[in-house]
This record gives C-alpha cells, structure tokens and sequence, in this order.
C-alpha cells in the first residue's frame, strides 16, 4: 500500500483535484526529504500541463506501448531501470515491483547530481524494501559530458534494455546509440527523449509503471514467439503520432 504524504495544509478527500495535489505533494515532499531536485518541480508542472492535455488518463496508444514494453522487458537478457529525484519520489513502490516482475536492478542516474541525493536516493529505495541495486558509477556513457554520463558497468553501461522515466535530454540518444532499447516515460510526445526512444509511454508515470507491471503479470506465461511478436509489431513513429492525435481529439472534444 503507498504511503500518502500528510500535508501541512488541510486537503479535502472531495477536492476535485485531489489526485493531482497529492502528486504535487508527494514531490514537494521529495524536496524536502533531499531525494529530488528542486528542478523536478519544474518538471512536474511542466507534466502536469501535459496530463491536462491527455484527459489525465492513459490514453489507448499508452496502453500499447505499456504492453511492449512490458514484452520488452520479458525478453530482455539485462534490463535496467533508471531512477531519478522525481521517480524515487513519485513511484518508489511501484518501481519496485516492476524491478522484481521482470529482473531489472534499479539504478540513480541523476541529472543534477549530487553523491548526497545519490546516497538518499538510494537509502529510501532500500528502506521501502529495494533490493537489486546498482550502486557503482565506474562507467562513462561515450559522448556525454554532463553527470548523467556516469553509470556502472554492470548496470546501465552494460544493459540491453533501459527503461528512462521523466527526462528531456540527450542521453536517451546516447543510450540508442550504444545499441540499447530504450524505453522512455514522458508526457511530452515532443521531448528529444520521447522523439528518439525505441518505445515512448505517453502517460504519468503514475499511471504508467503500474501498467507496465499489469501487462509484465500477463504476458509472463506467454511464450518468446508471442512476445517477440508484440515488439515487432509496435511501431514507435506511428505511436507517437497516434499520441498527437489522441491530444489534438480531447481538445476538440472540449471546444464546444
Ligand atoms: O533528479 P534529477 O537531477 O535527475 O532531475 C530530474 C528532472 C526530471 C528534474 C530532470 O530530468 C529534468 O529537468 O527533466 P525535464 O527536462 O524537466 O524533463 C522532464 C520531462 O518529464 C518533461 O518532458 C515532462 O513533460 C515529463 N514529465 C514530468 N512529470 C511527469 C512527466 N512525464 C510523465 N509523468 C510525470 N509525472
């Protein structure tokens, strides 16, 4: 069961955006605790707009790529999930169970980095009952100056799949470019990240990680043809355009 944050403030069960304000909660709380950078902020609101323009609901071309991810997963020899300040506090349990449905260690890899929110990171994650860590950074992602370059060589160095959740920069290209699978969770269809990655989950990550979880529980009886079939079939190009449309249709569905 999640542990909801207590706000200092009073916040009414009935408020229509209850939802939303724990979220906003759960990262202000992220912030003060030192796990996520007071960027993240930024990048919440910057989601949230987003969400807005998605109906706040996982729209059908997120379920797909959910699905292929989670096929993905279930094919992959080394699958790694990446977490940053915004994750660890958004969604620590759900990665969790993702990471132990489908054998993929958790590794921080942070953007404004600092070995103190790296060293918090990690401890929250283990006090929720984190196990499969990788905790090295004695590796560097080739052509890639800034801290999120550094990673361990057991983990996102040598993965075969990443999963990249909540980023808006040029390591997903560089991750592509040593080969990998990347899949990527953005609620901006526009990002680099989601223009570039191998599958773009369009959706909060909120919604997104249990999803991915629900499909990795099905698909695990399924066998690798049926798996391997769901990956080729998806296609990340047509998806994305499919997310635009589904956006452009819930603002035209509230025009009048
Ligand atoms: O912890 P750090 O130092 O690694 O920093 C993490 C953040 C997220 C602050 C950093 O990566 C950053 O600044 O990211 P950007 O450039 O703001 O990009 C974040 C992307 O995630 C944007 O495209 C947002 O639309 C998207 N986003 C934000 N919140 C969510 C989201 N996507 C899915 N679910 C969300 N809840």
């Amino acid at each position: 069961m999640k542990t909801l944050p207590k706000p200092k403030y009073r916040l009414p069960k009935n408020h229509p955006r209850y939802e939303s304000l724990i979220t906003r909660e759960l990262i202000v709380e992220g912030v003060e605790k030192g796990i996520t950078s007071i960027h993240g902020l930024i990048a919440q609101g910057r989601g949230e707009a987003f969400d807005y323009l998605i109906g706040e609901k996982t729209p059908e071309s997120a379920l797909k790529a959910e699905k292929a991810a989670a096929a993905a997963f279930l094919l992959a020899k080394k699958p790694v999930i990446s977490v940053n300040g915004n994750v660890a506090a958004l969604v620590p349990e759900e990665i969790i169970k993702l990471s132990g449905l489908v054998n993929a260690p958790l590794e921080v890899n942070l953007f404004h980095r600092t070995e103190e929110r790296v060293n918090k990171i990690l401890m929250h994650l283990r006090e929720l009952g984190a196990k499969n860590l990788c905790t090295k950074s004695d590796a560097q992602i080739p052509a890639l100056s800034h801290e999120r370059g550094k990673v361990d060589s057991d983990g996102i160095f040598s993965a075969d799949i990443v999963l990249v959740p909540l980023e808006d920069g040029d390591r997903c290209k560089a991750l592509v470019d040593m080969g990998k699978t990347v899949i990527a969770i953005d609620l901006n269809p526009l990002s680099r990240t989601a223009q570039c990655a191998s599958i773009t989950i369009v959706d909060n990550i909120t919604r997104a990680i249990p999803n991915i979880s629900k499909f990795a529980q099905e698909l695990k009886i399924s066998n690798e043809e049926a798996l391997i079939k769901i990956v080729k079939e998806f296609d990340n190009r047509k998806n994305l355009a499919h997310a635009i449309d589904e956006i452009v249709a819930h603002l035209a569905s509230r025009r009048s």
